[in-house]
Formats: C-alpha cells, structure tokens, sequence
C-alpha cells in the first residue's frame, strides 16, 4: 500500500431542478458515474449523493458531490451541499428556471455559498442565451453574485472543456481551507467493508485527518484506521477534500448520516443556541413554531423562540456540535422555505425574567458577528475555562485575562481588584482581630468558581497569606494596641519576662487578641501561653554564643535571665528552627 499525501483539492456541489443534466454533466467533466445504485440507472434519476472526481488541465484535483434534483429527495440534497464551498448551478436550456432550481438556489443562499458556477445545459435542444441570462441575473440577488456561466451540451460535447476552464477559476478564488483547525466531519454515508471493518465518508471542509487519530463520535472514542481520498489510501487528509476514513471501535449500526465525528475537546454538544436569521428572509411576526435545522450532512428538528427581531432562540430535539460563527439552514417542511441563520451563542443564558428575550436580542444586536464577537460574549460570561470558551468557537480575546485554566473578560481584574478594599474592611470592621476575610468568603462575595482566580485580583496593600486576604499592616483595635505595646515595652527591657497568664488577661489579651497581634507581626508565640517580642530569636543566640558550647538547659537559662517555664519552652523552639542543636546528652550547641 503506497500512501501519498493529499494537499490540493477542491470539492463542489452540483445543484438544479430534476433531469437538467447534472450527472450527465458530471460524468462528462469526471468520466466517472455519479449514480451508483442500480435502481438511480435504471430510472435515469439521481435519488442519493453521488461521487465523482477529476484532474483538471491545470492538475488541480476536483472531487463534485453530485445531488439529486427531485424534490422528493431534497433532504439528500441538503447533505450534500451543507460542507460544501462552492456549487455548479445546472439549468438547462429547454426548460429554464425551474421549482427545484429556485429551491436549491435558495439553499445555497441561506447558506452563504459565494462561490459558483452556471451551466446551461442542453444546449443542442434550445437557445441557451435567454436562460443563460435570466439565471445569471437571479444568482445575481443571492449570496453567489455575479458568477461566470456556460452553455453546454452533454449531447455534443461543445462547452464542456469550457466548463473545466471556468471550474478552474471559480475554484482558485476559493479562500484557503484551515487545515490547523479542529475536525468536525460530517458523515454521509457509513457503510462495512469485509475485512475492514465500518468505513464512513465525508467532505472535510477543515482540518486534517491521518490514520491513528482518535476522533469522538457523541460520548464514544473512536480511532482512524486508515484514511482513502479520492479511491486511494492516504497518509493524510487535509481540507478540502472528500475522506472515507476506517474506523475501529464502532459498528456500522451506530453510525448514520448527520453524525459527525471531531477533534476530542474541541467542541460541545449542544441543544439550545441563539441564532441570528438571515435579515429579510422570513417575515419576522410569522416564523413557524417548529423548522428543521441544517448543518453539514445533519438534520434536526428543532423549536422556534423568537427573542426580538432577527434574533431567535432554537431548541434543538437532538444536541449538536455547534460552534459560534456557524451558518445554520432552518427550513421549514411545509411551506419548503429556508432561511439562512447564523450561530451567536452555543451556551445562551437562561431567559427568566420579563423582558430577558428582548434584553437578549439587544445584547446580540450589538454584538458584532463572529469572532469579533468574542470579547463581548466573555465580557457576560465574566469567567469561563478557557477550554470551554475556544470549544463555543471563539477565539481567546487579547485583553483578556488568563490564570490557570480560567479565562476572565477584560477589565474583569481591575473591577474586582477595585472592590476588594472595601469588601476587606467591612469585614475587619465586624471582625477586628482578624487580618481579613477568609479566600472562600471573598470568592463568593466576587462571584467567583475557583480560590485560585484571586491570585489575580489581590493587590498591595492587601495580600493573600494564611488563606485570607489580609491587610498587609493590618493594625490592631486602639484597646488591644495599647495592652501589646505595654508587653513590648517590658520585653524590650527584659526580653525573656514573657508575661504570665494572669498579667495578659488583666491586660484583657485573651487567646484571640494574642493570636491578632501575632499574625500582626507584633508578638512572638513560642508555646502555648508564651509570648516575646519579634527578634527574640537573634537576642536569645547573642546570649547563647557567650556560653562555651556545649550548655545545658540550666546554663541556657542562666545566660537568658529567665524562668524554667520560658526557658524550656524557648530551647525547643530554637531546637525546631534550627537555631541550636540538641545532642544526645540533651546538651545543646549553636549551629
Ligand atoms: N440532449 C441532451 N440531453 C441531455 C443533456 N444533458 C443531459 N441530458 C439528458 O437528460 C436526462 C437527465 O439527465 P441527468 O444528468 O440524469 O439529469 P440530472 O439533473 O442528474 O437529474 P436528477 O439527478 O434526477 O436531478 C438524461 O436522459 C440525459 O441523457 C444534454 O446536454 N443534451
Ligand atoms: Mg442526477
């Protein structure tokens, strides 16, 4: 098996009313037949997608989706097309503008298809000039524009090397495929293959498959044996191109067209999306309660809710990978009416209160399309996991705020920092003795999901130690103030007399107040009930390197002027920080 890369491809629709001749016309440009059920030859009519694919002069390669035109198969159609960039409009000349050219073309439009072609074909049996013109002039009105057109005949072959010429320029304007992006490929057919196992094909309109990536498919992994392009195995798929893919760890009964399988991570399932409809299209007082919804090779019903104007809120009947930016096609069955709707918000608020659609609407009127819209969208969500928010399809904002894996809207930290201050000292007002709110209070009082998130938002003077935010120099109570500079006044003249238990309640400093002026920076606690001043611990190895080394506890005491009750104690601390050393004798020695 000989692999080769496949960089180059384009793929095309064709698109028109029942028997105008596009298989014929693909067949002519491909040599290859389009319709590959027996049932599709023996009628002469195109019932499902059919696939072809050519090289044209240049040697650039052309896969076409071949589509059929019977109205009754429109649902097949609309898979076809829904990957596609660009679309060979087919009308022929002895029968003109038809009901299923002008239901195909208003597909094409609701999807913002831009690129495209017209061939009149049937050439040999009518004028081709007048049908040539009134069609260029309705393509004119929709999203294709101006597009170069062709008359042909299958018949004689006049036209159809035009029609190759004109092919090649349509499709050298077509903007460059994404080949970084994540996967997201729409399945059109899945079917088994003896000894291979469940194959499924596809149009991969981004990205790049290869043989051993894992791709999920719903809540399943599923792994790529092997990829085929174009009849041929392949090393790599890259956008555009028509893929069949080889899949290992699915059967072909849990696959069927309109699945899609993707990049693990890279998007979320969803039900309920905002949209924005196609301005104009559907007469905003009268959109029906219920439409089909569209995308890719995918159709799902799904229920209206109009917010305001252009604006509706779908609710999908099966949850899909949707990502903002997407163009969506609402079509609705009975009145064969489509409508082209773009994706604002895969993760929309909730609507509860009065006026919340309208509110909504607004905020989606002024926030601009498509990425653009991503700071606007993150400045109402505030905080999201930034692997969520690039799975909704945006890209991450460049004033944003990352820390860890969350994402905060810009200008979000400022605001928070701003109201910290205050926040901190309301709380020091009802409780004095502390340094400041525990992290979990401030957390919540900021509408924050993670502890982490004020590593970003706390500020000089403020600082987060001990699991608070705290008041850098917080300071003590006036009362609690004087009762401690008593003690330091002492400890200064005597820095070993730690005061005893009854001269510290007389002075009201109970466990509480002690526990304030330690964190305060202003006592030391050496045991429970023993409390010197900072700096005890450099006077008290001063003493000690005039004792020759090595000293009991008794000589220990004597050189600090103090009691066994502090001194037995203080030996242990200093012990603990490293600052003596207890032999095994139970002597000591500085080290
Ligand atoms: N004389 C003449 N007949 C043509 C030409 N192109 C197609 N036909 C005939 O028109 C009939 C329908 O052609 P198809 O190519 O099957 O039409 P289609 O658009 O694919 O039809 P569906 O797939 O069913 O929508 C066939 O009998 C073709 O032989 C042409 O240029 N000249
Ligand atoms: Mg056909």
């Amino acid at each position: 098996m000989t692999g080769m890369d496949v960089t180059g491809m384009d793929v095309i629709a064709t698109a028109g009313h029942v028997d105008h001749g596009k298989s014929t016309l693909v067949r002519a440009l491909t040599g290859m037949e389009p319709d590959r059920w027996e049932e599709e030859r023996r009628r002469g009519l195109t019932i499902d997608l059919g696939f072809a694919w050519t090289t044209l002069p240049s040697g650039r390669r052309l896969a076409v989706v071949d589509v059929p035109g019977h109205e009754r198969f429109i649902g097949n159609m609309l898979a076809g097309v829904g990957s596609v960039p660009a679309a060979l409009v087919v009308v022929a000349a002895d029968d003109g503008w038809s009901a299923q050219t002008a239901e195909h073309v208003a597909v094409l439009d609701a999807l913002g298809v831009r690129h495209a072609l017209l061939a009149v074909t049937k050439a040999d049996l009518a004028d081709p000039a007048p049908v040539l013109a009134d069609v260029r002039e309705r393509l004119a009105r929709t999203s294709m524009g101006e597009v170069p057109a062709v008359a042909v005949s299958a018949a004689t072959g006049a036209g159809v090397p035009e029609v190759a010429a004109v092919l090649e320029t349509v499709l050298a304007g077509l903007p460059a495929p994404d080949r970084s992006a994540p996967v997201r490929l729409w399945i059109d057919r899945a079917f088994p293959i003896k000894g291979a196992g469940t194959v499924v094909t596809g149009t991969l309109a981004a990205g790049t498959v290869a043989p051993g990536d894992r791709l999920t498919l719903g809540d399943r992994e599923v792994g790529v044996r092997g990829v085929q392009s174009l009849g041929r195995p392949v090393e790599r798929a890259e956008a555009t191109a028509r893929v069949a893919l080889n899949l290992r760890g699915i059967a072909v009964e849990d696959l069927d067209r309109g699945d899609a399988l993707l990049t693990p991570g890279a998007f979320r399932s969803t039900a309920d999306v905002d949209v924005t409809l196609a301005p104009g299209a559907w007469d905003e007082d009268r959109l029906p309660a219920e439409a089909v919804v569209h995308i890719g090779s995918a159709a799902v019903g799904a229920r209206l809710r109009p917010l305001e104007g252009t604006a509706v809120r779908l609710r999908l009947a099966t949850p899909l990978p949707l990502r903002v930016g997407d163009r969506l096609l609402l079509r609705d069955p009975g009145a064969r009416r489509v409508v082209g709707a773009d994706v604002r918000d895969v993760d929309p608020p909730e609507l509860r209160r009065r006026g919340a659609a309208r509110a909504r609407a607004a905020e989606l009127a002024a926030q601009p399309l498509g990425e653009a819209g991503a700071a606007a969208d993150l400045a109402r969500r505030r905080v999201v996991r930034t692997a969520d928010f690039t799975a909704m399809g945006w890209p991450v904002p460049g004033e944003a705020t990352a820390v860890g894996p969350w994402l905060l809207a810009p200008g979000l930290v400022d605001e928070l920092a701003a109201r910290l201050p205050a926040l901190v000292g309301r709380y020091r007002q009802q409780h004095p003795l502390e340094a400041g709110p525990p992290v979990a209070v401030v957390r919540r009082e900021l509408g924050l999901p993670d502890d982490d998130l004020l590593r970003a938002v706390v500020r000089p003077p403020l600082t987060l130690r001990e699991g608070r935010v705290a008041v850098a120099a917080a300071g003590l109570p006036p009362r609690v103030q004087q009762a401690v500079d008593a003690i330091r006044a002492r400890l200064a003249a005597d820095p070993f007399a730690a005061p005893e238990a009854p001269d510290l309640a007389a002075a009201g400093l109970g466990p509480r107040e002690l526990a304030a002026a330690v964190r305060d920076g202003q006592l030391v606690r050496v045991a429970d009930g023993v409390y010197l001043a900072p700096g005890v611990e450099e006077v008290a190895r001063a003493r000690l390197a005039a004792v020759p080394a090595p000293f009991t506890l008794s000589q220990a005491r004597s050189a600090w002027g103090t009691t066994r009750r502090v001194a037995v104690p203080l030996m242990e601390w200093l012990d603990a920080r490293g600052v003596t050393e207890r032999l095994p004798d139970t002597t000591r020695r500085l080290r």
